[in-house]
């Protein structure tokens, strides 16, 4: 069925370039009769259209949002070169192709169109799944095969059939928090909640958080406080908190306003443990809570330390470049690219992908994902099921580690 389509329109891609490209070297330009005989042609083959294989990034690379985005952008670029120094996708490189989503649904709705409309292959992206459920739906509709690299409320892969993520959702990864802090813990009695009630993660985290404090371990949830995503003064949830004298607080929101809720918390008194959800995942909010970001709890689905040769290769060159260890968000935009490439690869190893019409092969690489192909990535292995969701079994929990200045610090993971 592919194989039919695809001869019937190969030649829809072929560009003026491509065409005198295939003349002055010589080569026919004529589409192969199999699919088998395509692909003992392809090598010699001219590249049609482009020389490059484009795939968007769509995060934030302004606004606060950007202490997520600025990883991702690295974990990218590494990949990138990465792949490419490997031959790209069987002899053709990749290109990211960034547009800048900033911190709201409407960014990141002009990113993705923008992109659609610039002919990419796929998209990486977006950061926030408060963006997701905006701008996905665009390329649902366009038919362009979406990777999100931090999209973890519940609810992300049923956007659509071109959705997928590779980043494991809050429901698998938060708990580990709780029971890490239980082991450091076990007097934990009385557990106050907070979450930023603007933003569709923070919402899908604090229930899953939620129901783990009332119904897994019986704890007294004897607050939950609301704030949101841009407020900066948090005294009223503070002092909320410090009135019922928990032993634990559980804290779902983004980077800067999770971590100004710390600090306040911490300097009206508050000497208990802190969970931070997934958005507290990142070294950037060191400067904002500084020396009260010391010994919060973070669940991750990435383990800097996972002793595989590709995981080796990311620390590396993030260390050579960055002076430090690479975090989760960073990790997974370099697992989004290569579960892109991968599948691109073996896409291009059944139907040659040059002279592909761009539909065809947007399909024909969301069907690849889909296929439950298993990628090595510093993750460690992982697949995606046939709705787009992430197989991945290993997660982890980080207590952060601040330096005596209360600059600079480490997410140190626990046993
Ligand atoms: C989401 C998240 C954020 C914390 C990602 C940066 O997990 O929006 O789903």
């Amino acid at each position: 069925m592919l194989s039919s389509r695809v001869t019937q329109t190969a030649f829809v891609l072929i560009t003026v370039s491509a065409l005198l490209l295939a003349a002055c070297s010589g080569a026919t330009t004529a589409p192969s009769a199999s699919p088998a005989a395509a692909a003992t042609a392809a090598p010699q083959a001219p590249a049609a259209g482009s020389s490059e294989i484009s795939i968007g990034v769509a995060v934030a690379q302004s606004s606060n949002v950007s202490l997520f985005g600025q990883e991702q952008v690295l974990g990218a670029q590494i990949a990138e070169k990465y792949f490419n120094d490997k031959g790209g996708v069987n002899g053709t490189p990749i290109k990211l192709v960034y547009q800048d989503t900033a911190g709201d649904e409407a960014g990141a709705i002009n990113a993705f169109q923008t992109l659609i409309n610039d002919n990419v292959v796929a998209i990486l992206g977006p950061t926030l799944s408060q963006q997701a459920f905006a701008a996905d739906p665009f390329a649902e509709k366009a038919g362009v095969p979406v990777i999100a690299p931090s999209n973890t409320a519940k609810g992300i892969p049923q956007i659509g059939q071109y959705i997928s993520r590779v980043s494991a959702p809050v429901a698998k990864v938060a708990p580990n928090a709780i029971a890490a802090a239980l082991k450091i813990n076990p007097d934990i009695k009385t557990v106050a909640v907070a979450f930023a009630q603007n933003d569709a993660f923070s919402k899908s985290e604090t229930g899953t958080f939620q129901q783990v404090i009332t119904d897994t371990y019986k704890f007294d949830l004897a607050t939950v406080q609301t704030f949101q995503t841009t407020d900066t003064d948090f005294t009223t949830q503070a002092s909320n908190i410090m009135n019922v004298q928990p032993e634990l607080v559980v804290i779902s929101g983004l980077a800067a306003d999770g971590a100004n809720l710390i600090k306040q918390l911490r300097d009206l008194g508050y000497t208990g443990l802190i969970v931070g959800g997934n958005g507290l995942n990142t070294a950037n909010i060191f400067p904002v809570c500084q020396a009260q970001c010391d010994g919060i709890l973070v669940a991750q689905a990435y383990s800097p330390q996972l002793d595989t040769a590709i995981n080796k290769q990311l620390v590396d060159t993030y260390a050579a470049e960055q002076k430090k260890t690479p975090g989760q968000f960073t990790a997974q935009a370099f697992a989004g690219v290569q579960v892109l490439v991968e599948a691109l690869q073996a896409v291009d190893q059944k139907t040659p992908i040059k002279g592909m019409a761009l539909a065809d092969l947007r399909t024909a690489l969301n069907e690849q994902l889909l296929s439950g192909m298993i990628f090595d990535t510093p993750l460690g292995e992982i697949s995606l099921d046939p709705e787009g969701e992430i197989n991945q079994s290993q997660f982890y929990v980080a207590q952060i580690k601040m330096d005596s200045d209360g600059k600079t610090g480490q997410f140190v993971l626990l046993k």
